[in-house]
């Protein structure tokens, strides 16, 4: 008992130093999920008065006490200046390197540090010197950090502190958000206010909302984030920026995040340094080695870089008849010796020989062509990021056939978390299930079950990573909208784990984001569940997909014929005419269902073993084609739209029942962006509606509602100044 008090006196002190009082602030979203509200009283009194951290003090160490420090204030509703001797508990830190000598559990933590890995973590209750204790233990610090925010989530959720034991580890190594935010600050596909890096003023002034940024991605276990937009820049790799992309990893690596950099493939060329970008030219190469060892140089853990190559107008080896393999490699061996990793994107749709004497082209099956013949000849730090979809981050998509068919080469998954094809910030579509659906696919390679999270988790080959497009902003709620907010929390949750509930990932952030009553919990974890199917429902459904407004992505148009590539135009994707709609992709077709292991592509080959739900995905039938629910699938179309805005009216509903249970701020704000979404999936459908109508010169299935304008009208809409081109 007095050995304790002793190192928690010292403790004790310690913490008074870095105490910095916290103000109660408005509900404004800025806290995220982080807001440490005060605890019920019965919660309260389990909860620990101070924290011990054991063994060499680290940055990172220092934020896990900063951490647990500023959450204990927020949920005792007091300072911790008032130790009640008489029931003294504390929460103890400490790596398996250091578990003190008087700790009752020692070997059977050890024995279970043993299983949990570099990142993994273990909170349980223990004895030190005779006193209970809360113990997070872990065999990194970046554990112990993990842990501690762990401990702290199910705070927030309700558990007594007495009763949390937890072990965790991830499933994958590698957990990047991929910013697209451009020097100027722009964010491309950004719907969060301007890029929250402000490149102009760093590296010398350092905005405190980086430290903001790094607890809320450590709290979900995010360990990378690559700072720039795949569209790069050459002065991305100049000095200037170098310098501050290593302010920035100043202020992250204490939270266990490290940067990389979106490189564009001519940079040497550009900056005139090198005569060519041909990955096979040996002063190329060297210019590469060079620039890896500079950045290195400033950020001794970089990550490394990532790669938009041949891929929408974007410089590439195939500029110099090289592969992706080529290119890839010479990158690779530059942050080799760095331990640094090369992440290349698979997202092309358009080969060097593309238009190949008119043959039909679809553009679903190109990242699989040209990728799938370079399994085994990548280097072993390169890994291959694929989209969720071979075509692009649509509200619905069967999962890539690149999963699974490259066994020899990691791949990183890489979702949407920004909703460019859902509505921006402006609609309510809660992710968690699209994302769980493709990382449930069951690819059925090898004949077996093997699902998509089980092909990154290297169950079949080599082991993956995975990669969110963030939808962070330096709006003040950090993502545009209070419920975008649970996509980012939901994209680090699933990026830990694979295999979590999408539905217990709601149910965690509406807790700790409003309320753990079940009052609160319950109808909004509903409303989300439903929001996604919503608006595949009013936007895209039965599998149709890329028919939004061209370049911003806004609204419907299915009309547009117009643009610059067969592939760009929402024609192309729907091919709807008068004798039916949808596009071929069966063997009579593209055959692109052959790109999917036998059994799969058995089931999508026939319109009556493909989900309704991508039905027009793989099958262009005629209207009259009788759908299971025995409607037409004219009928059917018309229902699903309807459907959609009914839902969005419902969620719109049921928002307004949580009034009594949301701050105002927050409720307003939800119950304005809700009302647009029910006005624009009314606009969604009328216009798709007036417009197949139109092609198909069906008339209107009995007692469904005119469209309110005329296809005319919905036609001239335009949206000058939409965000985030
Ligand atoms: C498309 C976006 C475009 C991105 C591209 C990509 O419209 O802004 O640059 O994806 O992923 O969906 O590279």
């Amino acid at each position: 008992m007095h050995r304790l008090f002793g190192r928690l006196w010292a403790a004790f002190l310690f913490g008074m130093l870095l105490c910095i009082p916290t103000h109660a602030s408005a509900e404004d979203g800025y806290q995220l999920w982080l807001r440490y509200q005060p605890l019920s009283a019965a919660q309260r009194a389990h909860i620990p008065d101070s924290i011990l951290t054991l063994g060499a003090d680290t940055p990172m160490k220092g934020a896990a006490r900063a951490e647990l420090q500023r959450a204990l204030d927020g949920l005792t509703g007091k300072a911790p200046a008032s130790i009640d001797k008489a029931r003294l508990d504390t929460i103890v830190l400490a790596r398996g390197a250091d578990l003190p000598a008087g700790l009752d559990a020692a070997s059977a933590v050890r024995e279970q540090l043993r299983k949990l890995g570099d990142e993994g973590y273990l909170v349980r209750r223990a004895k030190l010197d005779g006193v209970a204790v809360t113990l997070v233990a872990a065999n990194t610090d970046a554990g112990l950090l993990y842990g501690s925010f762990a401990w702290l989530r199910q705070l927030q959720l309700g558990t007594r502190a007495d009763q949390i034991a937890l072990a965790s580890s991830p499933t994958l190594p590698l957990r990047v958000l991929n910013h697209w935010d451009n020097l100027d600050r722009t964010v491309e596909r950004g719907y969060a206010g301007e890029s929250i890096w402000n490149w102009w003023e760093l590296p010398h002034i350092i905005d405190p909302r980086y430290t903001d940024y790094a607890r809320a991605n450590a709290s979900l276990g995010i360990n990378g984030t690559v700072l720039n937009n795949v569209n790069s820049k050459a002065e991305v790799l100049g000095a200037p920026f170098i310098a501050k992309a290593a302010a920035i990893a100043d202020v992250l690596r204490p939270y266990g995040i490290r940067v990389f950099l979106s490189v564009r493939w001519s940079t040497p060329l550009e900056m005139k340094q090198t005569k060519t970008a041909d990955p096979l030219d040996p002063e190329v190469a060297a210019w590469w080695k060079n620039k890896a060892d500079e950045i290195y140089r400033t950020i001794p853990d970089f990550g490394g870089f990532l790669v938009k190559a041949n891929s929408e107008g974007q410089p590439g080896p195939q500029d110099y008849r090289r592969n992706h393999a080529d290119g890839a490699n010479m990158l690779a061996r530059a942050v080799a010796p760095h331990k640094g990793i090369v992440m290349w994107r698979a997202f092309v749709y358009a080969s060097p020989e593309e238009s190949k004497a008119g043959k039909e082209h679809d553009r679903a099956v190109e990242g699989y062509d040209q990728f799938i013949p370079l399994d085994g000849k990548f280097d072993d730090n390169v890994l291959v990021q694929v989209k969720n979809g071979a075509i692009d981050f649509q509200p619905r998509e069967p999962a890539h056939p690149m999963f699974g068919a490259m066994p020899k080469t990691p791949l990183i998954m890489e979702f949407q978390i920004t909703k460019e094809y859902l509505g921006f910030a402006t609609h309510l579509a809660y992710l968690g299930p699209m994302f769980q659906e493709t990382l449930e696919f069951d690819t059925r390679i090898g004949g077996r079950k093997l699902t998509v999270a089980d092909t990154i988790q290297g169950k079949q080959g080599r082991v993956g990573g995975i990669a969110g497009v963030a939808n962070i902003g330096s709006s003040r709620n950090w993502s545009g909208s209070i419920f975008d907010q649970a996509n980012w929390y939901m994209y680090g949750r699933m990026a830990w784990d694979q295999g979590l509930d999408s539905r217990v990932i709601a149910r965690e952030w509406t807790a700790q984001t409003f309320s753990p009553d079940a009052r609160v919990v319950d109808p909004v974890v509903n409303l989300m569940m439903r929001s996604r199917e919503a608006v595949v429902d009013y936007m895209t459904p039965l599998g149709l997909n890329h028919v939004m407004g061209s370049s911003h992505h806004h609204g419907p148009a299915p009309w547009v014929d117009n643009l610059e590539r067969a592939d760009w135009n929402p024609i192309y994707y729907h091919r709807a005419g008068r004798d039916g709609i949808g596009f071929d992709r069966t063997a009579k077709g593209s055959n692109a269902v052959a790109q999917y292991a036998p059994e799969v592509a058995r089931r999508f080959a026939d319109p009556k073993t493909t989900p309704p739900e991508l039905l027009l995905w793989f099958h262009r039938l005629p209207w009259d084609y009788k759908m299971p629910s025995g409607r037409t699938l004219w009928e059917e179309l018309v229902a699903r739209y309807d459907h959609g805005v009914a839902e969005a009216a419902a969620m719109q509903a049921e928002w307004q029942r949580m009034k009594p249970f949301v701050d105002a701020q927050r409720f307003t704000d939800t119950a304005q962006r809700l009302a647009q979404q029910h006005v624009e999936a009314q606009w969604w459908r009328d216009a798709s509606i007036a417009y197949f109508q139109d092609v198909s010169g069906l008339p209107l299935p009995a007692g469904v509602r005119k469209p309110a304008h005329s296809l005319d009208h919905y036609k001239s809409i335009r949206f000058p100044y939409a965000p985030g081109i």
